[in-house]
């Protein structure tokens, strides 16, 4: 069943594809075999991943870049990491609003992921969805997600480029500098360049990355103007620019190394976990082990000791 899904997926359709996404991001026990028969068709795809404040312009941005790239004659899949906020459904609905037009053409698909309820698998269901993309046949893949916290940088090790933005009123000590989100950043852009203070960013940002002695790959500052489309064709280039380089460089294998490696230890690691977890808790261990270090007669880590000895295998 999940096999011919899978080939349907491989034919282009979308239906199938929807449904597919949907088992990965509730992690059903039929994702898994879908998975493995999309695997091999994958390793294909550019992954560029978009991360900036909230409102910076992310998704107009990844919109216009959308369209060029459809221009060009490339296909794109977009994925949005929406942030478990009372806004986030307003967020989508503004989302599809603006991407209408890319909506209805078939070489585009768009998907919005919600971090909520995520038990620390964002960044693996986010993977995954990457992964169905990129085997459907898909050029690029777009990812947005907030740079807020943690998933800024979980994104960096799925994409090959990441697009850190800035805007301007974001406050003159620049946020982003203080939260250390340039320092994954392939590519710099300072969005709504048409506001008065952009200028100042821009600067700002010229002479924080002065100092980075970086060799190989230089960090391009570009500025873009999203809803109307201005510096898009540039900002393209530059992730083509990036891209070459990685294959030159040999970055690029080093990169699929690193993360052949982190989807491995990521995927072992839950599954000893749920393992474990159903064993002790079948056999009523785990909550023996709870009242243990409530009523102090153990601390947490010789309880976890006790866990993985007793029950793990
Ligand atoms: N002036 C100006 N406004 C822009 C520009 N790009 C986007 N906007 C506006 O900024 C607002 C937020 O844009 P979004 O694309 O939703 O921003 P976002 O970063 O995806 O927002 P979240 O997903 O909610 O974090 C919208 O009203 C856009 O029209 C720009 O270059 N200049
Ligand atoms: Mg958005």
């Amino acid at each position: 069943m999940s096999g011919d899904i899978a080939q349907r997926v491989l034919e282009g359709d979308r239906r199938a594809l929807t449904r597919i996404l949907t088992w990965v991001e509730n992690g059903y026990p039929e994702a898994r075999d879908a998975l493995r028969s999309l695997f091999p068709h994958t390793g294909r795809a550019h992954i560029v991943g978009v991360t900036g404040p909230t409102g910076s312009g992310k998704s107009t941005l990844l919109g216009a870049l959308a369209r060029e790239y459809r221009n060009m004659g490339r296909s794109v899949g977009i994925v949005a990491i929406d942030p478990t906020s009372p806004f986030s459904h307003g967020a989508i609905l503004g989302d599809r609003i603006r991407m209408q037009d890319l909506t209805s053409d078939p070489e585009v698909f768009i998907r919005s992921m919600a971090t909520r309820g995520a038990l620390g698998g964002l960044a693996a269901a986010t993977n995954d969805v990457v992964t169905v993309l990129d085997a459907c046949g898909k050029d690029v893949v777009l990812v947005e997600t907030v740079g807020a916290g943690q998933d800024e940088v979980e994104i960096a090790d799925t994409a090959h480029t990441t697009v850190v933005i800035n805007i301007p009123g974001a406050g003159d000590d620049m946020q982003a500098i203080k939260a250390g989100i340039l320092e994954i950043a392939d590519i710099l852009v300072v969005n709504k360049a048409d506001l008065p203070a952009a200028e100042s960013v821009f600067k700002q940002l010229h002479i924080f990355m002065a100092l980075d002695r970086n060799e190989g790959w230089q960090v391009p500052i570009l500025k873009t103007v999203s809803h109307k489309g201005q510096g898009i064709i540039e900002l393209l280039q530059a992730i083509d620019d990036h891209r070459a380089y990685l294959e030159k460089s040999g970055r690029l294998d080093q990169m699929r190394r690193q993360r052949a490696r982190r989807q491995l230890l990521a995927a072992a690691q839950a599954d000893l976990l749920s393992n474990l977890l159903s064993a002790a808790e079948s056999n009523g261990r785990l909550d023996k082990l709870v009242d243990a270090i409530v009523d102090r007669e153990l601390d947490p880590h010789t309880a976890a000791e006790k866990l993985i000895t007793s029950t793990g295998n």
